[in-house]
């Protein structure tokens, strides 16, 4: 996991703070000291991290007294899009908190906080970044030496940034949707996983929901057999591309340290793959149904899916 700012003693400042809006890109915010967390960090498991976003009625006051407002990921908990940005932070060791929410929920969450529509965003104090390639390069920027997530030489960085995007497009949304076919027929797998970790309400309203939120996730992603199939075979093409660049024996897909690229595909190729460590305990694959495991079983047979699941192994930190 990453690791998190001790909280700052300053003039002002609150734990909900952070899920707001406050400055644009590039401007400071007024009236609040500058502070580098970089070197202060501490395990994000803390009693105080965890009493900070508690509802203690002791809290207002020590908040009153300290700074946590952290930049805050809002997140679909279950999303592969924000467990690349999770990654991404924990990686380049940036102190956060995640907002997570159920799907549907997540649209109030994310209107509130300034985004557009999809998750993940990252509230900062330099504005609100809506997109995960982008929320790698803010960390990427911040990050202490040793943690960058792309190489410094601007045509490697290119090379990982190509990568990049054609995991985005080519490889993200082709998962999801043939995942999704087989799985959401099946409450029983997907409510836990879309409620890992998000607030009680929405953890008691979305069985209620389940039904509508499936016709619309269906309708609006297009989720139907003949496009999971298609789905099948663009995310199946990704997966040959890359089991081909890792032929040659590379350790990573672009460069020889870890980074962007490789951080980018293990997400996005994790829910056809189930590693463990991914930020929702994802189904074993002997749960799954026939649909999902004979995708598992194939994607996980490439050199390509080994690489997920040891990227996963070694470098999910
Ligand atoms: N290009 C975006 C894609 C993010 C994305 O597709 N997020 C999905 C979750 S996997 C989402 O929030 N969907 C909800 C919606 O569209 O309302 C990124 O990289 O951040």
């Amino acid at each position: 996991m990453g690791v998190y700012a001790f909280p700052i003693a300053t003039q002002s400042g609150s734990a909900r703070g952070a899920a707001r809006p406050t400055s644009v890109i590039g401007g400071p915010r007024a009236g609040r000291q500058s502070v580098d967390r970089r070197h202060l960090t501490h395990p994000v498991e803390t009693p105080i991290l965890r009493f900070a976003e508690s509802a203690s009625p002791f809290r207002a006051a020590v908040i009153r007294a300290t700074d946590v407002s952290l930049p805050t990921l809002v997140t679909i908990t279950l999303s592969h899009y924000c467990e690349k940005a999770r990654w991404g932070l924990d990686r380049a060791g940036i102190a956060y908190r995640e907002a997570r929410h159920a799907p549907g929920f997540h649209a109030f969450a994310v209107r509130r906080a300034g985004g557009r529509r999809t998750t993940p965003i990252l509230v900062t104090d330099d504005g609100v970044i809506g997109d995960s390639t982008d929320i790698l390069l803010w960390a990427n920027g911040r990050a202490p030496p040793g943690r960058a997530l792309y190489p410094e030489d601007r045509a490697e960085r290119a090379e990982v940034l190509a990568l990049e995007e054609r995991f985005d497009e080519d490889l993200g949304p082709h998962v999801r949707r043939a995942i999704y076919f087989d799985l959401l027929p099946s409450p029983k797998l997907t409510v836990p996983m879309m409620t890992h970790g998000v607030p009680g309400h929405e953890r008691a309203l979305l069985p209620l929901l389940y039904g509508p939120l499936q016709r619309v996730m269906r309708s609006s992603m297009r989720i139907d057999a003949a496009g999971a199939k298609r789905s099948l075979d663009t995310l199946m093409a990704v997966v040959d591309d890359v089991s081909k660049l890792l032929a040659d024996g590379r350790r990573y897909l672009a460069g020889d340290r870890f980074g962007a690229a490789d951080i980018t595909f293990a997400a996005l190729a994790a829910p056809a793959v189930c590693p463990p460590g991914y930020g929702v305990p994802l189904p074993r694959p002997e749960d799954l149904p026939a649909g999902a495991a004979a995708m598992l079983r194939a994607v996980r047979d490439t050199p390509a899916g080994a690489f997920c699941l040891r990227m996963y192994r070694d470098e999910r930190r």
